[in-house]
Order: C-alpha cells, then structure tokens, then sequence
C-alpha cells in the first residue's frame, strides 16, 4: 500500500496554538492508576481542522533491523499523537550500509530531511512507546523536552540522562549542530548531546504531574535477541568521552538510498533507506 501525500497541510493564518496541553491535564492520570490502554485503529487525518496545533513535529526514529518493533511502533504513536491533536510524520531512518549502527548520525539525517515541513523533532527510540496519554508531544517553545525522563525510563535512571526521547525545536536543534556523528557502535551520544545542549545554555524540561513512574512506557527490551554492540577498540573510548567541537549537522555525509512511504494498519511512515559515510582516519571503529 503506498500513500503519497502523508503530512497534511493547514492554512496557518487562522491557527491557534491548541496543541491539546490543556485539556490533556484534566486526563491526567492519579497515583497508582493504570494508563488506559490505546485504541489501535488509525485515527482520521486532520485536515484544516483548526483545533489541532499549528506545529508539525518529526518522530524521527533511528532504525536498523527491528521491523518487528515498527509494525507495533507505527499505529502506536499515531493513535497516541493525534489523540493529542498533534500533526505530526513519522519517519524512520534506515541504517543500510555495513558499518557499525550510528543512532546519532541517523537523527542527523532525519532532521535535514524533515526541517522544511516540521518545526519540531522527536528523537525516538523505536523500543520505547508512551503508554500514558497525560505525557504531552506538544510544542517545546522553551527548551528541549526530556519525556523519557530519569523517574520515567524503565531503564535509565541517572540525572544528566537525556536519551530515549527528546523533543527540541528546530532552532535550538540547529544551535547545537545536531548530534557528533563519532559514535558507531552503541551508547554514550546522548551524553555528548547533554554536554552540547548545556554549553548552549538549553533549558532541559522534563515532564510534570506524571504518576505512572516506570509504567509510563513500554519498554520492548531483549539483550538476549537483540546484543548491543558494545565491543570498543583502539582509542574509540577516550575519544568519544570527550567533548565533540568539529562534527555535526554541517558535517555529516550520507546518501538516501531509496524512499518509502508506507501504511502500518492505517498509519503513515516513511522510511529512509540511508548509507552512512565513514571517515575511516578519523573514526576507525566505524566498521
Ligand atoms: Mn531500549
């Protein structure tokens, strides 16, 4: 099933900026409640209804060989996001050469690629769904949005934690220059990110009035399907431990591949196929 015209446009001028936050604070759930589970149906598409927010944010999932989780991930925060009134694409990033999985050059790609039709990205892990509708995607006019905040991740619990998912922006996005595109391999970018989001000075925000502690997400994590690609060599660990001054959005070379826009039962995606270029002198771990 192909469609072709997935991100829907709306008339700007006559747009208030209901991005559904309001309203979603009376749904917010009390102590030790249950969130309700999600409806899997694919919601209509908005149109110009105005009630919905006139922002446009990018779900940009970096991704290789998970499709298993996509087919989950896809309907899931499609129904979530529009339950929230929020416009949204999502549009996933496809490692397709053989180095090793670089997350953050991926998100890099995702951001280029989507900057002219949304003003806001999420970085988003494709193993980790919002379960609570009181966690708000809204528009983050004051500084990037941790969602997957330390007191909320089912796994990672340490205060400068900034992974999972984060909401930023376009512009503070850009004042970052993106991610370091050193990381091959997996971990440690998102501490990089934290490091370069603080020297510019963002506010990082996290999420208030959330009750549902460790049950906020579902966590679809197996180390024994899935072993992360840990293994580091030669000076890979002490230079990526190190502040990363020179690489970024202005640097990354990449080529897309092919383009498919795609239908998850109802829920439009479209996946980037992209090959990564490596620097093979000045990251040798790539491969
Ligand atoms: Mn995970």
């Amino acid at each position: 099933v192909t469609s072709l015209c997935l991100f829907i446009s709306l008339p700007q001028e006559k747009c208030e900026c209901t991005n559904g936050h309001e309203a979603l604070k009376e749904d917010a759930l009390l102590p030790h409640q249950q969130p309700p589970t999600v409806k899997t149906s694919a919601p209509p598409p908005p149109g110009d209804d105005p009630t919905w927010g006139q922002h446009r944010l990018a779900i940009i999932v970096p991704f290789r060989d998970r499709f298993d989780e996509l087919l989950e991930f896809v309907p899931h925060m499609h129904q979530f996001l529009s339950a929230q009134r929020i416009r949204h694409k999502i549009v996933v990033v496809n490692q397709q050469d053989k180095h090793r999985f670089n997350r953050a050059a991926l998100i890099n790609i995702g951001f280029l690629e989507t900057k002219t039709e949304c003003d806001y990205i999420a970085m988003h892990d494709v193993d980790l769904m919002p379960m609570n509708p009181a966690l708000s995607y809204a528009y983050p006019a004051d500084g990037p949005m941790h969602l997957a905040a330390p007191d909320l991740h089912p796994k990672y619990h340490y205060p400068t934690f900034v992974g999972g998912i984060l909401l930023l922006k376009r512009e503070h996005f850009e004042v970052t220059n993106g991610l370091s595109n050193k990381y091959w391999g997996w971990g440690r970018e998102d501490d990089e990110f934290y490091v370069r989001m603080r020297d510019k000075k963002l506010q990082i925000k996290r999420p208030k009035d959330i009750y549902t502690g460790y049950d906020t997400f579902k966590h679809v994590h197996d180390h024994n399907r899935r072993p992360r690609d840990n293994r580091r060599y030669g000076n890979q660990k002490a230079d990526t431990r190190r502040r990363d001054h020179i690489s970024g959005l202005d640097t990354i070379e990449y080529e897309i591949l092919t383009r498919q826009d795609l239908l998850i039962e109802s829920a439009p995606v479209t996946i980037l196929n992209v090959q990564l270029t490596c620097d093979f002198l000045r990251t040798p771990w790539c491969v």
